[in-house]
């Protein structure tokens, strides 16, 4: 009796930490607000637009169901139409107006503070290469300039140093592909021809998948990478002894 109180018991504390660690993770909108320096500008941003989103839901669902439950069709008299009510016009034109302004302003505003590249030169460099099916990595910051290329079956490690500020070249040998490390909240094209700049900081130690979000075709889904953040100290070995692959 006393063992099944004290499973039960054990059962519904883990229960409970399952529960607050999933209600933490829906209060910051699946997104860690720090992991990299691009959360930081955007989470805010991803936050503030479903709450704008759910706001906008609710009272739409108010107006719809507000009719439906409450203005049945009690006779056969046609309802009172109200077309060309000039101020209800105005305000349904007006009011969305002002919401697409308003998440338009912060989302040029963050995305001007991401696209920032300093004019000062970077601490470290690495250049980015989509290739069909796969990524390369060069790493400017060692004398040799390794590039690790990557395959379907071997997926390539992108290796950063964590709290230290990395400015990429993304170009792609092919088609357009996007680079794109969902937990730092950032994706950018990488155009056949063209070089992309991207500047960002990672702030925390682990491993965080990546991938091509751009449907470039057969084995799209196979463009995976890894980005291992690592202490500055192990970046610079890393960096020193890198196997090209
Ligand atoms: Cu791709």
């Amino acid at each position: 009796m006393r063992k099944a109180f004290k499973t039960t018991l054990a059962l519904g504390s883990l229960s409970v930490a399952m529960i607050a660690a999933q209600s933490s993770a829906f209060a910051s909108g699946g997104y860690s607000p720090d992991a990299s320096s691009v959360n930081q500008s955007t989470h805010s941003l991803w936050i503030g637009a479903w709450i704008t989103a759910g706001v906008v839901g609710v009272i739409t669902a108010i107006l719809i169901l507000w009719p439906v439950f409450f203005h049945r069709k009690k006779n056969e008299e046609f309802p009172r139409q109200s077309q060309y009510n000039v101020p209800v016009e105005v305000a349904y034109t007006v009011i969305p107006f002002i919401i697409v302004a308003v998440l338009f302003f912060y989302t040029a505003k963050a995305e001007t503070k991401i696209t920032h590249i300093d004019k000062s030169p970077a601490m470290h460099n690495i250049h980015v290469n989509a290739i069909q099916w796969s990524w390369q990595f060069t790493y400017d910051d060692a004398a040799s300039k390794p590039t690790v290329t990557g395959t379907p079956d071997q997926t390539p490690v992108l290796v950063l140093p964590q709290g230290e500020k990395v400015r990429f070249t993304l170009t792609s040998n092919d088609v357009v592909h996007g680079f794109w490390i969902p937990e730092f909240m950032i994706q950018m094209q990488t155009l056949p021809g063209v070089e992309n700049h991207l500047e960002f900081t990672a702030n925390k130690i682990g491993e965080f998948p990546g991938r091509c979000n751009i449907l470039c075709g057969r084995a799209h889904s196979q463009m995976l990478f890894k980005v291992k953040v690592v202490s500055p100290s192990d970046y610079k070995t890393y960096i020193n002894s890198v196997k090209v692959a």
